[in-house]
């Protein structure tokens, strides 16, 4: 970063010294995991810059959206609709929440058995080093596993707005109108914060934005399954987290200029790593920017990831929203029918999941699952006993990992990654 940012960050009340210390590590660590990758697409250099800038020039730019009269919504959860924040002229943005930070603050509010995606927000909460939960004028906690659902509780008190969403456990009929119901609820609560109507011309738009964003995702996703692998695991995680934060149209252009690239490179037959390099296809929690560490293990490893079965990944960026409603109730149905197709642990049952799980591995190739649970995380490793049973069943090889953000467990991590992917070899 070349511009002083720090009186943008002192105005938004960051605590400069800890962020000052948490772009330290940052910084070094990607490039690290990032730069020293070999014969990466040229796109990713977009990346890379995105990267450099995420808590410089994009809060910039959102500073000047907020000056301009849009309102900053921040979220958690694939759940929350970027359609209906669109429509109203908001700008959607994830929150960090992907790195352990101030855990001594965060362990006298939540019990130290908490998984460490909440401790991680309520750490960059706690310590004020997250530019996006600063820039936010609302942010939206949804009611999913038990752990975060209590945790808003408590929240509630950290952040100047927050409003909580709830969500159904099942796929039922009065689920999907539960999910209608706050999906209404959170428009209006938008409508209020903008001043605007929710109309389905502005719907359409939101649809159509959101929907252009997706399809570049899977076109990338369907590159992904190419042998040789055109691009890295580590870097196609890399899109589907910057998918959180990016301006919503220069993203969906980026990503198709990475899928020109990749089409021309599969037509050469150049890939990142030689052909008949073990595939895997990582499936579980959501892996937040910086959370990097289980990829990077597996990748150092010997192996490549064609596809990540993730909120952060395919879970959630599947389907696209039906766009031919004529009615603000009919596209509001359309986008409902959408959200209701994630595949979340906390529903029961979640059989879609693993259907899921097993036609992305078809697609693209793999060899072998490996599935990634954080500690603590009771909806994501319960299920993860009876994925990884279908799975084998199937004939996909499946290993359990289950970590945390800490970097104490790598050596035992890479050991198990390295004879997982020598059962691939054989
Ligand atoms: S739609 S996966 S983004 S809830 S890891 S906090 S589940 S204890 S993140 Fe998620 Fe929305 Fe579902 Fe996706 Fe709880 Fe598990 Fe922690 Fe988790």
């Amino acid at each position: 970063m070349s511009t002083d940012y720090r009186p943008m960050w002192q105005g938004l009340g960051l605590d400069l010294e800890a962020h000052d210390a948490l772009l330290g590590v940052l910084g070094p660590l990607y490039e690290r995991t990032f730069l020293t990758q070999r014969d990466r697409p040229e796109g990713m250099q977009y990346f890379d810059f995105v990267m450099s800038e995420v808590h410089g020039l994009r809060i910039q730019e959102l500073m000047e959206a907020k000056q301009q009269g849009r309102k900053v919504v921040g979220a958690f959860c694939a759940f929350v609709p970027e359609e209906i924040v669109l429509a109203l002229d908001g700008v959607l943005v994830g929150l960090c929440a992907g790195a352990e930070f101030a855990t001594p603050q965060v362990e006298q509010l939540l019990p130290r058995n908490t998984c460490a995606l909440i401790k991680g927000f309520f750490g960059f909460a706690l310590a004020r080093v997250c530019p996006y939960l600063a820039a936010s004028d609302v942010v939206v906690g949804e009611n999913t596993c038990d752990g975060k659902k209590k945790s808003y509780e408590i929240f509630r008190d950290l952040v100047p707005s927050l409003h909580v969403m709830d969500l159904p456990q099942t796929k039922s009929a009065e689920g999907r109108a539960l999910l209608r119901a706050e999906f209404v609820r959170f428009a209006s609560r938008l409508e209020d914060l903008t001043g605007r109507k929710l109309t389905a011309d502005a719907l359409h738009q939101g649809i159509d934005m959101v929907n252009r964003k997706r399809a570049a995702m899977h076109r990338l996703a369907r590159l992904r399954g190419a042998d040789p692998a055109p691009i890295s695991g580590l870097d196609g995680l890399l899109v589907n987290q910057v998918y959180f934060y990016d301006d919503p149209a220069r993203f969906t252009g980026s990503v198709n200029a990475i899928g020109d690239e990749l089409e021309q490179r599969i037509a050469q037959g150049r890939g990142v790593a030689p052909k008949g390099t073990p595939r895997i296809l990582i499936s579980g929690c959501p892996m937040a920017v910086p959370n990097w560490k289980l990829p990077a293990i597996i990748e150092r490893s010997g192996a490549v990831i064609v596809g990540e079965e993730s909120c952060v990944g395919e879970r959630g960026t599947q389907n696209l929203t039906v766009d031919t409603g004529r009615t603000g109730d009919e596209l509001m149905d359309a986008i409902v029918d959408r959200y209701l197709t994630i595949d979340c642990a906390i529903f029961t049952p979640n059989e879609a999941r693993v259907d899921h799980v097993l036609e992305m591995a078809r697609r693209t190739g793999a060899d072998g699952v490996i599935h990634y649970g954080l500690q603590f995380c009771s909806p994501y490793l319960i299920e993860s006993g009876p994925v990884e049973r279908r799975l084998e069943r199937e004939g996909l090889p499946t290993l359990r990992i289950e970590t945390d953000y800490s970097q104490e467990d790598v050596g035992q991590i890479r050991t198990r990654v390295e004879s997982f992917i020598e059962r691939l070899r054989d």
